[in-house]
């Protein structure tokens, strides 16, 4: 009986616990990011109420598509997706309030003077953390701050504001909702290297001089046939954790090279769930890193093969919904009695 139960899980793995129920054991979320057009679709909105205890919008809360116009804003999206998340229990992150991507052509073709545009950014923080107060519990406040060699990225609120502009934006947003987690979040800085040093004096200063801060935000953009530097993800980890911060996985794919149809071979959707497997582990090892979220679930909707032609197949889930060994590594990794 016992090993029948036991062939019916390898052969079902969706008839044991989700990563959900896993994860809550473990007092930790899970979480994927979203995109609100899709939760009418059934399989879409089952697989993510049952898998995962956090959501975030994709796209739905950055500059442009929340604050379209100078005098308007679009909180329908997000909305959609805050009522998902208080249906099925999910906790939600916001993702973000300043970057130097999807602003809208009034913001970047407004050749406003550095007061004006401080009293936009105040205004728009004010506007969209006051929206979320209560139903957001984490904010990405600022996103890619910094170039890979370190330097502080030329954008719109760095030429327009100066470099304090990070510390302003974090100490508008405590003000806008004093509950809120504040996040730094950004890619390729989560093994120790340039950009992870500038990421990390500048979280040491912050906490130092008592800059509202709570956690940086480590996206994981990863592929296979890469090395992973796992050992170096987590010292980086350790050194952020020890400085009192939180971290948060708040991206993680890994994308694969796919055929015409999608299709990735099975050697690399084996590499694939070593990776997954390995980056899960990074994370649960650090008692500070309290959220694994990857950047959708279904490899049906993924931002990949519309950025790196040729490749895909990058999350969870398949175009099917269908669970592939990424999942089962994640999975496995998160029972109780392996680590
Ligand atoms: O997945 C997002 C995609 O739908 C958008 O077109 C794109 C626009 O720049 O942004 C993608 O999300 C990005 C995220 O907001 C920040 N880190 C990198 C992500 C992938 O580009």
């Amino acid at each position: 009986m016992i090993r029948l139960a036991l062939l019916c899980l390898v052969l079902h793995p969706l008839s044991g616990q989700s990563l959900r129920e896993l994860a809550e054991q473990h007092k930790t979320r899970i979480g994927a990011a979203v995109a609100p057009a899709h939760l009418g679709e059934e399989p879409y909105a089952a697989t993510l109420a049952r898998e995962f205890n956090q959501v975030q919008p994709e796209n739905a809360t950055k500059f442009g598509p929340v604050h379209p116009a100078r005098d308007s804003y679009n909180f329908v999206p997000a909305d959609t997706l805050a009522a998902f998340a208080r249906e099925h229990q999910m906790a939600m992150r916001g993702h973000t309030l300043l970057w130097h991507r999807q602003n809208p052509r009034w913001l970047t073709e407004g050749n406003f003077k550095p007061e004006e545009l401080s009293a936009i950014l105040h205004e728009h923080i004010n506007s969209v953390m006051g929206h979320f107060a209560g139903q957001i519990y984490a904010w990405d406040v600022v996103n890619e701050a910094f170039n890979d060699d370190g330097t502080l990225r030329h954008t719109i609120w760095s030429d327009g504001l100066g470099p304090a502009y990070i510390e302003q934006a974090l100490r508008w947003a405590h003000e806008a909702d004093p509950k809120a987690l504040l996040f730094y979040n950004d890619y390729s800085a989560e093994a120790i290297n340039a950009k992870s040093d500038a990421i990390y004096k500048m979280a040491q200063d912050f906490k130092t001089r008592g800059v509202p801060l709570d956690g940086i935000g480590l996206q994981m953009h990863l592929r296979a046939r890469e090395s992973i530097p796992f050992e170096s993800m987590a010292a980086n980890i350790k050194r952020l954790t020890d400085l009192g911060l939180q971290v948060q996985i708040t991206e993680l794919d890994v994308r694969l090279p796919v055929d015409a149809s999608g299709v990735a071979s099975r050697g690399d959707l084996g590499l694939q769930a070593l990776i997954y497997r390995g980056i899960a582990r990074v994370c649960l090892l650090s008692a500070r890193c309290t959220a694994l979220q990857t950047w959708g679930f279904t490899d049906k909707y993924s931002w990949i093969p519309g950025e790196y032609p040729g490749f895909g197949a990058a999350l969870l889930f398949d175009a099917n919904y269908g669970p592939k060994a990424s999942y089962n590594a994640f999975r496995d990794l998160l029972m109780p009695s392996i680590k």
